[in-house]
C-alpha cells in the first residue's frame, strides 16, 4: 500500500500507511534499520545528500526508512504533510520553539501547561530573549488583546495538562492568523489524532508526547511533530538536527508503529473507562469536584462535543479533605499504580502538584488554575468492573 490513500479509514492508514510487504521480500512487518550512518556509492553521491540535491538518508539523526515510514503515517493520521520524529515529546516542542523563536519574539501560550514545557519556557526559552506570555485562551478576549507585533507562537494543550481546561482550536487558529507571521502550534497528547486533529482546524504544527497513548504501552519515551512540508523540513534540519539532536531510536519507531495499529481501539476502550470511573466520582459524596470533558457538568462540556470525538481517558479531580485524603486515596489504590505518565494500558494515578507539576511553585501553580489537591488519573484498559471496585474500595479506605 502506497502513501497516496489518505481516503482509508483512521485504522486502515495507522496499519498500512506507506508500506507494502512486497517491496520488502514480503516482510509483513516492516524491518528496522538500525544503523546510524548509510553508505554512498561514490563521494560526489555524498556531496549531493549533504547538499540537499538527493533525496538518500546518510546519518540517522537526518533521516533513516524506519523513522521515515512513522513519519509518513503519523502525517497521514494528523492529516498534516509531513511529520518529525523525536526522541521524547519534550524533544518535539524544544526543536519547534528553537526552530520557530527567536531573541526579542513573544510567544503566547495558555494559562494552564505540562510542568516540563512550563520549564522549558521560563528556565530556558524565556532567558534567551523570548518574551513568555500566559493568557487563559478559553477567553478569545484576552488572546485578541495580547496579540501584538512582536508575537511569533500561540501555544497550548486542549485538554491542559493536569486541569482539563478547553481551547476552541479553530476560533484560536482563525484569530491567529488574522496576524500575518503567527505560527499557531497545539499539543496533541493527551487526545490522540483519534479524537482530535488541529491541523483540520486551522492550526499550523501539531506536537505529541508519543511516550503516552501513540505507542500506548508505557515501553518507550518518544515525541512527533506534525506540519507542513516546508515547515516539518525546517523544524528537521533546525530543531532535530542543528538545535536538540533528539532523534528517535529505530527501534523505539518500530514500537511505536505497533502501538499506533490498535489506537483506535484503545481510544475506544480508554474513553469508555473514563467516562464510567468520571460518572462514578462524580456521584461520590467524598468527591469535591471531577473534571471531565464527557460529564455535561463540565465547563465546556459543548466543545468537548464539537471538538472532539469521544472525551478522552485522562480525568482530574478533588475530594473533600484536600490533598491530605488525596494521598490517602493514592496510597490505598490497590490496581491503579502511583505513576506519572498517562495513555498505557495501565491505569495510572499521580499528584500533579508534587509530580509532573512540581516545576511551577505553589504560587504559580495557584496562579496557573493548578490546585494542590488535584488528583490526576489516567484509565487504562482493564476491565472497567475492576477499576471502580479499586476507586470505590480506596474512597472507603481514605474517608
Ligand atoms: O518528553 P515526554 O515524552 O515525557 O513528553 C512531554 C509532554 C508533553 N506534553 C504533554 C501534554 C505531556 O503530558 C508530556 C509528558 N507528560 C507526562 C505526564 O504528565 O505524566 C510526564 C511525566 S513527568
Amino acid at each position: 500500500m502506497d502513501n497516496k490513500n489518505n481516503n482509508l479509514g483512521f485504522s486502515t492508514r495507522a496499519i498500512h500507511h506507506g508500506y507494502n510487504p512486497l517491496d520488502h521480500q514480503g516482510a509483513l512487518v516492516p524491518p528496522i534499520y538500525l544503523t546510524s550512518t548509510f553508505a554512498f556509492p561514490t563521494a560526489e553521491y555524498g556531496a549531493a545528500c549533504f547538499a540537499g540535491q538527493e533525496a538518500g538518508h546518510f546519518y540517522t539523526r537526518i533521516s533513516n526508512p524506519t523513522l521515515s515510514l512513522l513519519e509518513a503515517r503519523m502525517a497521514a493520521l494528523e492529516n498534516g504533510e509531513a511529520a518529525v520524529a523525536f526522541s521524547s515529546g519534550m524533544g518535539a516542542i524544544a526543536a519547534t520553539f528553537w526552530t520557530l523563536l527567536r531573541p526579542g519574539d513573544e510567544i503566547l501560550v495558555n494559562r494552564t501547561l505540562y510542568g516540563c514545557t512550563f520549564a522549558l519556557l521560563h528556565h530556558g526559552i524565556g532567558e534567551f530573549g523570548v518574551k513568555v506570555r500566559h493568557v487563559d485562551m478559553s477567553d478569545l478576549a484576552q488572546l485578541r488583546d495580547a496579540i501584538s507585533p512582536a508575537t511569533r507562537l500561540v501555544y497550548f494543550e486542549s485538554p491542559a495538562n493536569p486541569n482539563m481546561q478547553l481551547v476552541d482550536i479553530q476560533a484560536v487558529a482563525a484569530l491567529a492568523h488574522q496576524h500575518p507571521g503567527i505560527t499557531v502550534v497545539v499539543d496533541n497528547t493527551y487526545c490522540s489524532p483519534y479524537l482530535q486533529r488541529p491541523l483540520e482546524l486551522g492550526a499550523d504544527v501539531v506536537v505529541h508526547s508519543a511516550t503516552k497513548y501513540l505507542s500506548g504501552h508505557g515501553d518507550i519515551t518518544a515525541g512527533i511533530a506534525v506540519a507542513s512540508q516546508a515547515l516539518a523540513e525546517r523544524i528537521r534540519l533546525q530543531g532535530l538536527k542543528d538545535l536538540t539532536g533528539a532523534v528517535m531510536s529505530p527501534q523505539d519507531a518500530f514500537l511505536l508503529m505497533r502501538g499506533l495499529k490498535t489506537l483506535a481501539l484503545r481510544m475506544e476502550r480508554h474513553c469508555s473507562n473514563a467516562l464510567a470511573i468520571a460518572q462514578y466520582l462524580q456521584a461520590h459524596p467524598a468527591v469535591d469536584w471531577v473534571a471531565y470533558p464527557g460529564l455535561p457538568s463540565f465547563a465546556q462540556y459543548d466543545l468537548a462535543q464539537r471538538q472532539m470525538k469521544r472525551s478522552g481517558g485522562m480525568i482530574a479531580f478533588e475530594l473533600k479533605g484536600g490533598i491530605d485524603t488525596g494521598r490517602r486515596f493514592m496510597n490505598a489504590l490497590q490496581l491503579f499504580s502511583r505513576a506519572v505518565s498517562l495513555g498505557d494500558a495501565e491505569s495510572l494515578a499521580q499528584h500533579p502538584a508534587s509530580m509532573t507539576h512540581s516545576t511551577y511553585t505553589p504560587e504559580e501553580r495557584a496562579h496557573h488554575g493548578i490546585s494542590e489537591g488535584l488528583v490526576r488519573l489516567s484509565a487504562g484498559l482493564e476491565d472497567i468492573d475492576d477499576l471502580l471496585a479499586d476507586i470505590r474500595q480506596a474512597l472507603a479506605a481514605c474517608a
